[in-house]
């Protein structure tokens, strides 16, 4: 056995596992994403700046920031070639959203009218997401009713009309309506907003930035409503809604004599079903010789089925590959997005079996199952048998699985935390939150989420970053691979409270907590979910703003991405700009090329939206720049 470096990968992870991996993988000469990182240096740096258009084949041109040329070919200067790309990203992000949002309703659809083999788990949320919608619920079954809103849906998907989305408008408050309304940036038909915003950035087309950031922020709203919020609502009513649950974290959660089988990319559909069968299969895993079958999920696949199924999370983004390198994984399935096609090459070095289930998620060398929604039961089987058949084959040579696993609480949708709530005030739950912000026991509060990014070290700027915030009584809530990040390091458990919270929010966690029977408080950072499920920061920040009679600008509240690298990041926090959010990223994102567009991201924009970008890659000068924004909202409240 190696001897265990901790620290030799300081610069590239703060996390021991992913560490000892990395230093396996080294010893045993498979190629990571940190490998392919230094092959990539130095990074292009026209395209760090956003400055090089690909969008006709007279290009590829780019813009010299300190001479000449200042215009493409075609006479695009820079401004516009950052507009135009940055709104081509965005709409990458909305349409990654959207598409997993409709793949969700499709699922319902075919469940709702009896062809799928997927019970309609969330009779609450059915109910609350009719009413949302307007449709009369009395005297109709759970089927009927989500027939109906499957119809509302996909109405927004056939919409003629110039009508703005009706899942939108059935969601927000009239104050955001009029105000997007006055921009001109309410979407219709989700579809032909991004059939449009890709018209509009090819050649020839719109020669305006400003008029390509206002699409973007429209563009956003797409993202925020016809993805987000739709696929969350559309997934708590065929799932269920999460309520608290905990589980583990880090690569530690991998068993050495169980089938292990991890879940990767982003679909319930498919998560739920490998769930459910490992399950029902164990006896057939324990026939093969292994003690029984250990799921255990990466990126947000990984998040949803914790949040609502207890699974143990193996890793985020920066760690798929290592789950593999540590030789103890039988089968890896996938669905769509944030996977690497790397995970084949080095499934190759062990005995995993790489597993794809979409038709637009395959990778050479894999095995493609086909999942549909009516097929996912003998689907599901087919995969974990091969799982099992694939357990023989696993060389103990080869097996090296980190002892690192912190506890982990999830499971915290609004539903949850309003719950907890109204144990103190059972009339009106809102009221203990609100009563402790005006009071300055809690600060305020910062929704933490998006990814990894191989630029920075694995989960250093969110950890730092969020032991700043909690440490002065900001609470935090999490999402996506940073709540990965922070589970690892025991952020999401009711002991984290009391090394992180500071004094005044640990006391607040503790009433909390105690009130909602814990036996103690509630972690500091409550994980919200996955990618999609930031809508339920949407909706959180909708009834506080609801119940003060404020706008969600004028909320002592901020949103971060500290490790962001999927569009799916750049898209939800442009939502969370034009809902009046301030929204930190901690990688530079490429627009820098384009002082007018880097102007109006972190300037201009607070006085359209109410919102702007912070861009800073120290995780304490972004802790210091959102509690200064928090701290500048009390005082115009008043508090
Ligand atoms: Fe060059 Fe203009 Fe074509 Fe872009 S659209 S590649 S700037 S000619
Ligand atoms: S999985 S989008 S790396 S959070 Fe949602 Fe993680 Fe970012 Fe993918």
């Amino acid at each position: 056995m190696c001897e265990f470096h901790q620290g030799s990968h300081s610069h590239q992870t703060i996390d021991p596992a992913a560490a000892e991996m990395i230093e396996k993988a080294n010893r045993e000469n498979v190629e990571t994403t940190w490998d392919r990182f230094e092959q990539q240096k130095p990074q292009c740096g026209f395209g760090d700046l956003g400055v090089c258009c690909r969008n006709c084949l007279q290009g590829p041109c780019r813009i010299n920031p300190f001479g000449e040329p200042k215009e493409g070919i075609c006479g695009a200067d820079a401004d516009l070639i950052v507009a135009r790309n940055l709104l081509r990203t965005i709409v990458g992000g909305a349409a990654s959203h959207v598409d997993h949002s409709y793949m969700a309703l499709h699922c319902l659809k075919e469940a709702a009218e009896g062809k799928a083999p997927y019970a309609l788990k969330g009779a609450d949320k059915i109910k609350s997401v009719a009413a949302k919608l307007g449709i009369a619920t009395q005297g109709k079954s759970d089927n009927a009713l989500a027939q109906e809103i499957v119809r509302a849906a996909l109405a927004d998907f056939s919409s003629y009309s110039d009508e703005p989305m009706g899942w939108l408008k059935a969601t927000v408050s009239p104050g955001l309506l009029e105000a997007w309304s006055k921009l001109g940036i309410l979407p219709k038909n989700p579809d032909r907003e991004i059939r449009t915003a890709m018209h509009q950035t090819s050649m020839g087309v719109d020669g305006s930035p400003i008029n390509l950031l206002l699409s973007s922020l429209k563009m956003g709203l797409v993202d925020g409503y016809a993805g987000l919020q739709m696929g969350t609502d559309i997934q708590d009513i065929l799932f269920g809604i999460p309520y608290p649950v905990k589980t583990e974290a880090n690569l530690g959660v991998l068993s050495h004599d169980k089938v292990n089988v991890v879940v990767h990319g982003h679909m319930p559909e498919v998560s739920e079903k490998i769930v459910e069968w490992a399950r029902k299969l164990e006896g057939e895993a324990i026939k093969a010789g292994a003690a029984g079958i250990n799921v255990a999920g990466i990126c947000c696949s990984g998040n949803e089925v914790l949040m609502r199924q207890g699974v143990p999370l193996a890793g985020n983004y920066l760690s798929q590959e290592l789950a593999i390198i540590t030789g103890a994984v039988e089968l890896i399935v996938v669905d769509v997005q944030c996977f690497m096609p790397s995970l084949t090459k080095v499934a190759a070095c062990y005995h995993t079996k790489v597993v794809t289930t979409t038709p637009i998620g395959q990778l050479p060398d894999a095995e493609y199952i086909p999942f549909t929604p009516e097929n996912a039961d003998v689907k599901a089987q087919e995969t974990i048998r091969m799982a099992i058949a694939a357990y023989a084959k696993r060389d103990a040579a080869k097996v090296q699985i980190p002892t690192h696993k912190s506890e982990a609480w999830g499971g915290f949708s609004v539903e949850t935390i309003v719950q907890a709530l109204s144990k103190l005030d059972a009339a009106n739950p809102l009221k203990p939150l609100i009563d402790n912000i005006v009071a300055g026991n809690v600060l305020g509060a910062v929704g933490v989420v998006g990814c990894n990014n191989v630029k920075a070290v694995q989960d250093q700027q969110t950890v730092e970053m969020v032991k700043d915030l909690l440490a002065n009584n900001v609470l935090v809530v999490a999402t996506g691979c940073t709540a990965h990040a922070l589970a690892k390091y025991g952020f999401l458990t009711p002991a984290g409270a009391k090394k992180y919270a500071g004094e005044k929010l640990l006391a607040v966690l503790t009433a909390v907590g105690e009130a909602a029977g814990l036996g103690g408080p509630l972690p500091p950072v409550l994980h919200m979910g996955s990618c999609v499920d930031n809508s339920r920061i949407g909706d959180l920040l909708g009834a506080l703003a609801g119940y003060l009679g404020v706008a969600i600008k004028d909320l002592p509240v901020a949103a971060s991405a500290p490790e962001l690298q999927h569009e799916k990041a750049v898209s939800i926090g442009t939502w969370a700009v034009a809902l009046g959010v301030l929204t930190h990223v901690g990688v530079v994102p490429p627009v820098l090329g384009s002082p007018l567009v880097t102007k109006v991201l972190t300037g201009d924009l607070e006085g359209l939206t109410g919102g702007k970008f912070l861009v800073e890659t120290d995780p304490h000068l972004a802790a210091e720049g959102m509690m200064a924004h928090i701290r500048a909202k009390r005082k115009a409240l008043g508090i």
